[in-house]
């Protein structure tokens, strides 16, 4: 049988498409590694990629454009993985193939069809089987029995008695692979990893977390009973990808790595000293300095802390049980052993008051540092989780769909939300406390200062004493007074500053340059390719070029920062340094940073609008009469990409 397996959409944290994850998804790896060791054949499709590459356009056509992609590769079934947030996707796509191809089986599994089985295929009759919790192996047997639907041997299977029939059965059973090790390995050629442009790979490490926090489906989906793939098989699965495709830093996907101490020390042992860098998820209390050297001894750079909420009540509340005062010792062990950390937060808990997320806004702050640059999170309804099962009768729909679901983009998108919403509920929200625009403010917020990256964004809290509960209030109160209604971003936090400051305050300077360079600190001259002059095309300002008029060197700025003793306050005014103009250019993650002198910056001045390079030497010997400049000026700027050909 030639299956298609479908991989989620799911959106780039900062909601740019050139961002798109693309990594190869681990659970179609694992399908496909069990279908093809029972003679089958299968390709992955990744929407994702598609996007990146420009061969889809995230706009209306989206789903008939994909439809038709998948049909003239004539597959004999489909299956796609899901994710609340990419749900959307699968249920439009699969509408218009079953249209077309009213036969073609379409499968679903992963972690939302498991939990909405029979919802699912109650609302949706484009979808023929869902194959529950692990499938890995159920799957082979799921194939084996697809063209007469006969399903009753296989545990864990919801299906659709006949094509387009109303009748839906299921057998009972949560499919569990208890030991990982078993499991075939598996081939990363189904993606064109060279292609791919990655900076890691992920491997999967293990699965199921004995904790039972009342916001996440892990323990639901995977079950408590925690597994780790051995030592020796994780370490094989590294050197086989890196033999093959290179790579020495990997990341090791598992929800709570950390949970069995004595096999993540087997772990370090055995991939010590081989050259590679990993990176996993743990819980504070589920790490200790001894355990944190030795991870970095063996290859650990970076780890992913989930501390939810800074608030201790909320913490017994979704029973997260985390111990507060672990925060910053924890951090700080992992960060003097050179491992980096996000730490990761949570708002709008249904209990969650002013002083919840105070707590957690003045946690998330003092976790800032160049080598942590926490994340501030919007509480998602998710199925199988108990919050979700206590409350799923109160979520509400406002149309504020978060940065993660996938975007709307057909006229009946929205339609679809509001009348499922047992269905679509991570565009949902659970009423809370407070407001539900206080919660959306924070993390908005958080992100537009998390945008200048950890030093600039450290830095400015000590304009507000080192608290960030009192930067977003402020912030808050500023908006509502300027802009009410709107959401905080970059260009409101840059007003907001200058509001709070004064326009020529330093820290203005600051945070424009920093979000300018992507939350980089680090000044690069970027090696830029050549690009001749050509005098008969008009030509303008790149776009990756701003021109920063009164702004401090920032670059000194930084310099002063990291010197500094006192690191609760501002520099003062005195050691600042100049106002001037400078050149921002920004290419390829790599920016420059240098300063104009007034002439030059009126004759960039000038390519705002496109232009001839002769047209503007003219326009400059005219108003300043000096003799013409000559074309090696403008051919310099061209070779910087100062300026580029005007788009016809
Ligand atoms: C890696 C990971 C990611 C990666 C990649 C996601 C991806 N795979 O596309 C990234 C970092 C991008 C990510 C992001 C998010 N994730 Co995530 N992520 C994970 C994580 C840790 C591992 C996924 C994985 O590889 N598992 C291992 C493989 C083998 O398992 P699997 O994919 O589930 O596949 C098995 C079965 O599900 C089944 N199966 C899967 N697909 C199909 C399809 C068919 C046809 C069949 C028959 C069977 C089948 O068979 C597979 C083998 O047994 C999981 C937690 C977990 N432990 O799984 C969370 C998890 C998937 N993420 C989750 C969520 C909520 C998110 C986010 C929305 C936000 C968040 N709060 O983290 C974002 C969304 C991203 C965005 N920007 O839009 C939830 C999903 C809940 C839900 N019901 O949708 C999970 C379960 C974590 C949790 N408990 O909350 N995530
Ligand atoms: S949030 Fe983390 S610790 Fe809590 S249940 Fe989920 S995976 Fe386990």
């Amino acid at each position: 049988m030639k299956l298609l397996l479908v991989d989620n959409l799911v959106m780039p944290e900062d909601g740019s498409l050139p961002m798109l994850d693309v990594h190869p998804n681990l659970g179609l790896l694992a399908l496909a590694a069990a279908a093809e060791a029972a003679h089958h054949t299968v390709e992955i499709y990744d929407p994702k990629r598609s996007l990146k590459w420009g061969q889809l356009q995230y706009d209306s056509t989206l789903y008939e454009r994909t439809a038709a992609e998948f049909l003239s590769r004539r597959p004999d079934a489909v299956g796609f993985t899901t994710l609340g947030c990419s749900f959307l996707f699968a249920v439009n796509v699969a509408a218009i193939l079953k249209r077309h191809e009213p036969d073609l089986p379409i499968l679903l599994g992963g972690p939302h069809a498991t939990m909405l089985d029979r919802q699912i295929l109650e609302h949706f009759d484009q979808f023929d089987v869902i194959v529950r919790h692990e499938a890995d192996e159920t799957f082979p047997f799921v194939l084996e029995g697809l063209e007469l639907r006969r399903f009753e041997a296989i545990p864990g299977l919801t299906w659709r008695v006949s094509a387009g029939s109303s009748g839906v059965r299921s057998t009972e059973g949560r499919p569990k692979v208890e030991n990982l090790d078993s499991l075939p390995i598996m081939s990363y050629d189904h993606y064109p990893v060279a292609e791919l442009n990655l900076d890691l790979l992920r491997i999967e490490a293990g699965r199921g977390c004995p904790f039972m926090c009342t916001f996440c489906s892990t323990a639901s989906f995977f079950q408590r009973s925690f597994r780790l793939k051995s030592a020796e098989r994780l370490v094989k699965e590294l050197d086989i990808l890196h033999a093959r495709y290179g790579f020495s830093d990997f990341k090791l996907d598992h929800d709570m790595f950390t949970v069995n101490r004595r096999k993540v020390l087997e772990f370090c042992e055995a991939v010590k000293g081989r050259g590679y860098s990993w990176r996993a998820s743990a819980r504070l209390d589920c790490v200790d300095e001894e355990l944190l050297e030795k991870m970095a001894e063996s290859g650990c750079a970076s780890l992913y802390f989930g501390i939810e909420t800074g608030s201790v009540r909320l913490q017994e509340i979704c029973k997260k049980h985390l111990d507060l005062n672990l925060v910053r010792p924890m951090l700080e062990a992992a960060r003097n052993f050179g491992i980096e950390t996000t730490a990761s937060f949570i708002t709008g808990y249904p209990e969650e008051e002013r002083q919840d997320q105070d707590d957690t806004l003045d946690m998330l702050g003092s976790c800032i540092h160049p080598s942590c640059l926490p994340q501030l999170h919007m509480l998602a309804p998710e199925p199988g989780t108990e919050m979700y099962t206590r409350r799923r009768d109160t979520i509400e729909y406002d149309g504020y769909g978060g940065r993660y679901n996938a975007l709307l983009v057909s006229p009946t998108d929205e339609q679809l939300i509001v009348k499922n919403p047992e269905i679509f509920q991570t565009y949902y929200y659970y009423p809370a406390a407070m407001p539900r625009s206080r919660y959306v403010f924070a993390v908005e917020a958080v992100d537009a200062f998390r945008n200048a990256g950890p030093i600039v964004f450290q830095y400015l809290l000590r304009g507000f004493g080192g608290r960030l509960s009192s930067l977003v209030g402020q912030f808050r109160d500023f908006a509502e007074s300027t802009n009410p209604g709107n959401r905080p971003d970059c260009s409101m936090a840059e007003e907001f500053l200058k509001w709070k400051f004064g326009s020529s305050h330093h820290v203005v300077s600051l945070y424009g340059y920093a979000v300018r360079a992507g939350g980089s600190q680090e000044t690069n001259v970027s090696a830029s390719t050549s690009h001749s002059l050509d005098p008969a095309s008009p030509y303008q300002l790149s776009p990756q070029i701003s021109i920063l008029h009164d702004y401090y060197d920032c670059a000194y700025l930084l310099d002063r920062i990291k010197r500094q003793q006192d690191r609760t306050q501002l520099l003062d005014e005195s050691e600042v340094g100049e106002r001037s103009t400078y050149l921002h250019k920004v290419s390829n993650k790599e920016f420059s940073y240098a300063r104009i002198d007034p002439g030059v910056e009126a004759i960039l001045g000038l390519f705002e609008q496109p232009r001839y390079c002769a047209e503007v030497a003219e326009l400059v010997a005219q108003v300043t009469g000096m003799p013409k400049l000559d074309a090696s000026f403008f051919d310099d700027l061209a070779q910087t990409e100062i300026i580029v050909p005007a788009m016809a």
